[in-house]
């Protein structure tokens, strides 16, 4: 028992330090992520194709932060069908999409290059 002591304590150090640089760590870059909330769900992509009937749009996307997603190309509901008039395939484009009812829907849309 008289080892153990001074190890226990050495052990609890050793995990209060990480603990608590971690804490203070990830607080900092918190704040100001919170404030620019909006910013940060915004995806970069390429459109594919744009079907104005369907009111779908087919984006390879970057990766997809509010929607934990990796980059891939896939297929999109948008929210309004005027989103659609102003993209066209090979456009680059900024989006935001959210899932709503299981469904991916593109909420915002703006072209950064053709
Ligand atoms: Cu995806």
């Amino acid at each position: 028992m008289k080892k153990l002591a001074p190890l226990a304590l050495a052990c609890a150090t050793l995990l209060a330090a990480p603990a608590w640089s971690q804490h203070t760590g990830m607080n900092q870059p918190a704040a100001p992520a919170a404030a620019a909330a909006a910013g940060d769900n915004i995806a970069e992509g390429v459109v594919r194709t744009v079907d104005k009937t369907a009111r779908k749009i087919t984006i390879k996307h970057g990766e997809i932060k509010n929607l934990d997603m990796m980059p891939m190309t896939m297929v999109f509901h948008v929210a309004q069908p005027a989103l659609l008039d102003k993209v066209k395939a090979g456009d680059r484009i900024r989006f935001t999409a959210e899932e709503i009812k299981g469904t991916l829907v593109v909420q915002t849309l703006e072209v950064v290059g053709k």
